[in-house]
């Protein structure tokens, strides 16, 4: 079990100005950020992030909005930081997503759903490296 995870703060968290009160909630839940960054997806490069979904019909769509304004991706550490931080988000729809959770606090739909965490560790450490460089993951001992 590893203890990192990719997170990612989408483009109608970006606009919404949530960044703040996310990232609050995911302190306060125990996460060390241990790089972050602010980018902007392409069509191309939003389609290779989310390539698992590519047969899906919303895969379109998906990339359409990944790619539709800035994005925060980061990366958080603590104890079983997958399951964890999949935990704190909530379920893919808002809708379906436990009381308190960051989706159903501030996503609007499945579609725009505010945030994203890896669903494996494999999947954490591929994801990772599609937006950060070695030198930009510090270990944050605090
Ligand atoms: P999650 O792991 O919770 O982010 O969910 P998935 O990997 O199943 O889906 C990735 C993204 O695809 C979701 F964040 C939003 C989008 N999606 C849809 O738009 N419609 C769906 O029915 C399922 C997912």
């Amino acid at each position: 079990m590893s203890n990192r995870t990719l997170a990612i703060l989408k483009p109608d968290c970006v606009r919404k100005n949530l960044q703040g009160a996310v990232i609050k909630q995911i302190q306060d839940a125990g996460f060390k950020i241990v790089a972050m960054k602010q980018t902007r997806l392409t069509m191309d490069t939003a389609g290779g992030f989310y390539a698992v979904h590519k047969e899906r019909p919303f895969y379109g769509e998906l990339c359409a909005f990944m790619s539709s304004g800035a994005c925060v991706p980061m990366i958080l550490e603590k104890e079983n930081a997958v399951a964890e931080f999949r935990k704190l988000i909530g379920a893919t729809n808002p809708a379906n997503a436990d009381e308190g959770t960051i989706r159903r606090l501030y996503a609007d739909s499945v579609g725009e759903n505010i945030v994203h965490g890896s669903d494996s560790d494999e999947n954490a450490a591929i994801e990772a490296c599609y937006f950060f460089a070695s030198s930009e993951v510090v270990a944050n001992l605090a």
